[in-house]
């Protein structure tokens, strides 16, 4: 929507949205783990609902004038539950580490074993990272991928669970291509007495369509962000079918680690759950399954290798290694100049450090958002292969970055923003 009352009052905040959005508009977003969200959304979260303290629950708050901002809440808790039909929800959240926190914290005390998938395997800071209070707090064990199918070895999760007995198991990742087996997982957290948390945050939009199989039949708790492919405001929900879970689930996100709720993120969220329950959500999932698969073949196709072979979902790692001595940065680097935004990532057995690395991460969540095809996708998995292998080349660079403008004017990002 046009910012008429910012550009009046603060012109440096209005140039830097300005920017931001030119920068959205000039590049083919490749990040996985964004999407662009409708401008019904964007006005839910800009709405006076930023001005309300709501701590508490819907009819049970600890601030009076809360009646509006209830039926607010409940929307988004109702629709998220027909969503992913399941019994109940929490989306206070203010974000997936935020939703994490307080679910690892419902079913695990400081000090109990919990294990989670290596993150340079795939898996998320807060799922044990040293770095992270999930690795400070927790006795992490971690579990990784097979190293000659790079997919989960359920079998190692298997046998750790068997010798550490942990109180929680953590399954879901952040650069991981392939279905995951949430059955598999509840087996082998029930058989020891674990509990099984699962964070869909990366394949959300393909569990509320079908096109992953859903954790909610398996899991003891499932959180996610909602605004990777589910493709709504940046936030965090919790979802569970156990009525035993909700009072320490509800109370570990408010007063456990949060205060006031962000109301109008949690209209964001209703609207985009809204959104997600028309049949046109699932139209576009498919696409962004159809194009992550196009992608790879054009990347394939100029002598890139993808981890595991290929996806199941909306994203590909991409071993550079098969390029001679280009790391994820340098590909990082070069692509951002031809107007392909990508992230480096670490690959399995990765042997730089993750800010160097060997490989990228690529997903098609957003650029399907921006209405690329199938054909336009394998397309640009070319051009990402003929940039990693032509750094420094600048008639190629220049050639592509030509042909990626002409991609991008085919399809204009908010229009209606002017
Ligand atoms: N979930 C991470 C990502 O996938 O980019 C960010 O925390």
């Amino acid at each position: 929507m046009p910012l008429t009352h910012l550009a009046q009052s603060d012109a440096e905040v209005f140039s830097a949205i300005g920017n931001e959005l030119g920068r959205q508009r000039g590049s083919i977003e490749l990040i996985a783990s964004e999407n662009f969200v409708s401008l019904a959304v964007m006005e839910a979260v800009g709405s006076v609902l930023t001005n309300k303290y709501a701590e508490g629950l819907p009819g049970h708050r600890y601030y009076g004038g809360c009646w509006a901002v209830d039926a607010v809440e409940d929307l988004a808790r109702e629709r998220v539950k027909k969503l992913f039909g399941c019994n109940f929800a929490n989306v206070q959240p203010h974000s997936g580490a935020q939703a994490n926190y307080a679910a690892e914290f419902a079913f695990a005390n400081p000090g109990d074993v919990v294990m989670g998938m290596d993150l340079s395997n795939g898996g998320h800071l807060t799922h044990g990272s040293p770095a992270n209070y999930s690795g400070k707090l927790f006795n992490m064990v971690a579990y990784g991928l097979d190293p000659a199918t790079e997919r989960i070895d359920y079998d190692d999760v298997a046998a750790k669970a068997e010798q550490y007995k942990p109180t929680l198991i953590i399954a879901g990742a952040s650069a991981y291509p392939r279905i995951i087996d949430f059955e598999r997982f509840a087996q082998i957290a029930h058989d020891n007495g674990a509990k099984l948390m699962v964070d869909m945050a990366h394949i959300a939009g393909l569990v509320a369509t079908g096109a992953h199989p859903s954790p909610l039949p398996w899991a003891d708790v499932v959180t996610s962000t909602t605004h990777k492919t589910l493709r709504g405001t940046r936030g965090g929900i919790i979802l569970w079918n156990d009525e035993a879970y909700t009072k320490a689930l509800n109370s570990a996100v408010f007063p456990g680690s949060q205060g006031g709720p962000l109301e109008h993120v949690i209209a964001g969220k209703a609207v985009a759950f809204g959104e997600a329950l028309q049949p046109e959500f699932a139209t576009y999932i498919d696409q962004v399954c159809v194009n992550a698969k196009a992608l790879g073949r054009g990347m394939e196709s100029r002598g890139l290798r993808m981890v595991t072979g290929g996806t199941d979902n909306h994203l590909l790692l991409v071993d550079l290694t098969t390029a001679g001595e280009v790391t994820g940065r340098d590909a990082e680097r070069a692509l951002d100049e031809v107007g392909i935004t990508v992230n480096k990532n670490t690959i399995p057995g990765e042997k730089r450090s993750p800010f160097v690395t060997s490989g990228i991460r690529v997903g098609s969540a957003a650029m399907t958002t921006r209405g690329f095809d199938e054909a336009e996708a394998e397309r640009i998995g070319q051009l990402i292969g003929d940039v990693v292998s032509h750094l420094g080349d600048e008639a190629v660079l220049g050639a592509v970055k030509a042909e990626v403008a002409q991609l991008l004017d085919a399809h204009p990002l908010y229009p209606e923003l002017g």
